[in-house]
């Protein structure tokens, strides 16, 4: 990880030395839940994006527009200055590596993150790379389960690649983290191509570690015949209006763990221009705010308290090249700004 030029609004540069004092990064994590403080981390992968590309430079161009805002939400009346943020600048992804190879440095340093006891919060970069993601955060939790007692489902994360789901049990007893995915897109796509791995097929890959029946998805306008059969009769595709779909999913998820994608397109282009395949009759900026302030509302509230505890979020697929007017990164800071206000108050 390398510490970047700017950093987020507000953060303090990450160190080794920076995290959590409770938590232990050798051993598992404190099983005491209390709020994890958040860690910036930029994930500048662009290798399969497919229509147009440019999201390696998301990261930067999002910490660079978050100085355009203020640091008060005055929707939320909180303020992020009263909050400690660390940013870890970017995983120092190499071209030259094979797209495994990205992807288990990914890997690598979301859990490193987590096992240090913070909340990531990571700014891709293209889809994919929730799937590294999503296994570092899951697979700390899954020995976290398996130190109390062993429980199905353990052994998901031992291979690279991943072992197809046993049916999903989906309830509060399952130790798999619930997906939650916001995106004009299923990504729900078995191969892409000849690519197994790609940000067209991202999702049904981490449904395959998390069981479909734990993947929620919001938004979704776009996908193929048979992508959008699979889905309708393996995942929760929630449709109607994003923050009503939001709260119900958060009832259906109370008690759980929850790790939370944000596809950047799936905002109307004309609020989010920049990123890759953009998909006209998307909801407004607005409109999102919301919905990540729900989310961050019952982060707050933890699993004991009735909401949810939230392991991890990323905000993928912005593009900074497709926009020249600048509003994507802005757009998306001001969604990391709403949801990490809301998780604290
Ligand atoms: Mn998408």
């Amino acid at each position: 990880m390398n510490g970047g030029t700017r950093l987020f609004l507000h953060a303090r540069p990450g160190s080794p030395a920076a995290g959590d004092p409770a938590a232990s990064p050798g051993g598992p994590p404190p099983r005491t839940r209390r709020p994890r403080p958040p860690a910036i981390l930029g994930l500048p992968l662009d290798r399969t994006t497919s229509y147009r590309s440019g999201t390696a430079l998301g990261p930067a161009a999002v910490r660079a527009a978050s100085w355009s805002l203020e640091t008060f939400s005055p929707f939320l009346g909180g303020d992020l200055a009263d909050q400690v943020l660390h940013d870890f600048g970017d995983v120092a992804l190499d071209e030259t590596l094979s797209l495994d190879a990205e992807l288990a440095l990914i890997e690598a340093a979301v859990r490193d993150l987590y096992r240090r006891g913070f909340l990531p919060v990571l700014i891709g970069g293209e889809h994919l790379v929730t799937l590294p993601a999503y296994r570092a955060v899951a697979s700390v939790e899954l020995e976290v389960a398996a130190t109390v007692e062993p429980r199905p489902g353990a052994a998901f994360f031992g291979e690279a690649g991943g072992t197809p789901a046993a049916p999903a049990t989906s309830g509060v007893g399952d130790p798999r983290p619930v997906l939650f995915h916001y995106d004009a897109h299923a990504d729900l796509r078995d191969r892409y191509g000849d690519l197994r791995l790609s940000h067209a097929t991202v999702i049904r890959r981490v449904a395959e570690l998390a069981g479909a029946r734990n993947v929620y998805q919001f938004g979704i306008r776009s996908g193929e015949r048979e992508e959008m059969r699979w889905a309708a009769s393996n995942v929760n595709l929630v449709g109607g209006p994003l923050v009503e779909a939001t709260r119900a999913a958060l009832r259906a998820a109370a008690g759980r763990k929850v790790y939370v994608t944000l596809d950047i397109d799936i905002l109307d282009p004309s609020h989010a221009p920049g990123t890759g395949s953009p998909e006209p009759g998307g909801p407004t900026a607005a409109e999102v705010f919301e919905v990540v302030a729900t989310l961050g509302s019952a982060a707050s509230l933890g699993a004991a308290g009735g909401g949810i505890d939230l392991l991890a979020f990323d905000l993928v697929e912005v593009s900074p090249p497709l926009d020249p007017s600048g509003r994507t990164p802005v757009v998306a800071a001001k969604i990391l700004r709403e949801l990490l206000i809301a998780r604290s108050a």
